[in-house]
């Protein structure tokens, strides 16, 4: 089967990029070439080109794997995402990136292309565990592999932060200014908290580099969403029949697509609002919201899912009980959330359990519980916090916080950088207290709910029922 390239035919059916590939050239350089990026901050791009056309291309660059910038290399840039709904499939072929680099292979390159004066915008989609964020600090994470190397070596950097530092400590040495650091991971207060890091990590080696990062550069929080299950044999086999040509970079994803950014850029933007971002002076209501609720009732939804032997988050919205416990969940932590302007926050709600049941997104559980000890903070523990703090019981927090240890001890296998301390958890649980082996687990549990022995009952109760 011919592949997806610029010379290929694609099936008429399928959209194409409306504006002229051959004009386009760099302004954006994106980190972390995942599925996620790829069916979100992509797709708002395309959408901007076609309706403002300019020099915002996207340099996508992968810092480990070669895998997903090869497979760009063979389709000239090119890949499709398919959005699926009931309604039926429909896909587009995306054609905001312009070039392509693996860090791991050609640092270099990746160095040039940040201190590249055309270059006005760096986003970021690595994921939480990346960053080398210690939770109880809020700064650097100094054990952490690739903020201990970029420290030692920050010419040769490996890690997001070490390239961010590097770039622009190049850039100012060039005379340009800086670009804007917008994170467009699943984090509260995304870009302050990148903003501290790529400080600290900067005034170790040079507080001159430091201080200029703190006058002159930008980092927008933002907050992201969108559904992207990880690619499989099925999503390429159906790509190929929809687009009539191979794609080895294909995706299927829910047509729900939001992102909300602050309005605060050095040098210009796309115009993503073409796509349908909302520009706003304060995302963090935007973002509690969304953590909060989406992504906390997702880590539930996945674990109970994982003890019911169940594979996909759709199976598990498909058992009316566990459906029923999303959506206590998420009816329980509305109290600690802001009001969100323009958002009707029981519409949003109801939004999000339709979303989750999507019967043609097969969303794998195993997947969302990655990494649980980098989400629980701001999903599940800071809810908590508030939930006390407002004189609440936090029963919703803590029911899906002791369903995520209950998950751990039944499947000792579920992937997390603190994985070993976990498991060391689980191998001391004692029914009695069945959870107070994770409260040692350090700067995992805040204080405030460490000390909280009710909201630790409660957490207790629900690893009994799932004993
Ligand atoms: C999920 C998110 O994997 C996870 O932890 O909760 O990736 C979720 O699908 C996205 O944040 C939705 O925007």
């Amino acid at each position: 089967m011919e592949r997806l390239s610029d010379a290929a035919v694609v099936s008429p059916q399928v959209r194409q990029p409306g504006f002229d590939r051959k004009q386009l050239t760099p302004g954006i350089v994106h980190i972390g070439l995942g599925a996620f990026h790829r069916a979100h901050q992509a797709v708002y791009t395309q959408r901007a080109l076609e309706a403002a056309f300019g020099p915002w291309g996207i340099v996508a660059v992968n810092l480990r794997s070669p895998e997903p910038v090869e497979a760009l290399q063979a389709q000239d840039g090119l890949y499709s995402i398919t959005v699926r709904s009931e309604a039926g499939d429909s896909s587009e072929v995306i054609g905001s990136t312009v070039e392509w680099m693996c860090a791991a292979n050609d640092r270099q390159a990746v160095l040039h292309a940040l201190a590249r004066p055309e270059i006005r915008v760096v986003t970021l989609t690595v994921s939480e565990k990346a960053y080398g964020l210690d939770p109880v600090t809020g700064g650097l994470d100094r054990a952490h592999p690739a903020v201990s190397a970029d420290l030692s070596s920050p010419h040769s950097p490996i890690g997001a932060l070490g390239f961010l530092v590097e770039g622009l400590a190049r850039r100012k040495q060039a005379g340009l200014p800086p670009y804007t650091v917008l994170c467009c991971d699943n984090l509260p207060s995304n870009g302050k908290v990148i903003r501290r890091l790529v400080v600290e990590m900067a005034s170790e080696r040079d507080p001159e580099l430091a201080k200029w990062i703190e006058a002159e550069g930008a980092f927008p929080s933002s907050m992201v969403d969108r559904i992207v299950p990880a690619a499989t044999q099925e999503t390429r086999e159906r790509a190929e029949r929809l687009l009539g040509v191979s794609d080895a970079l294909a995706l299927d994803t829910e047509p729900f697509l939001q992102w909300v950014i602050e309005d605060h850029f050095v040098d210009g933007r796309p115009a993503w609002e073409a796509g349908g971002a909302l520009f706003t002076g304060n995302v963090e209501p935007y973002e509690k919201m969304k953590l909060r609720l989406l992504n906390g009732s997702h880590t539930l939804l996945a674990h109970l899912g994982i003890l019911a032997g169940l594979e996909y988050i759709r199976d598990v919205m498909a058992v009316p009980d566990l459906a029923q416990k999303a959506r206590q969940h998420m009816q329980g932590v509305v109290s600690t959330l802001d009001p969100v302007p323009g958002i009707d926050l029981p519409a949003y709600i109801e939004e999000l359990l339709a979303r989750f049941s999507n019967p043609t997104i097969a969303h794998r559980n195993l997947q969302i519980s990655l990494d649980t000890t980098q989400k629980l903070p701001q999903r599940l523990l800071l809810p908590a916090v508030d939930a006390l703090a407002q004189g609440g019981d936090g029963a919703a927090t803590a029911y899906a916080v002791g369903v995520w240890m209950a998950a751990v001890r039944k499947r000792g296998d579920l992937d997390d950088p603190r994985r070993t301390e976990v498991l060391e958890a689980v191998s001391r649980m004692d029914a009695a207290d069945a959870s107070a082996p994770f409260f040692d687990i350090a700067g995992l549990f805040p204080n405030a709910l460490t000390k909280a022995r009710p909201w630790r009952d409660k957490v207790n109760q629900a690893i009994l029922e799932n004993w």
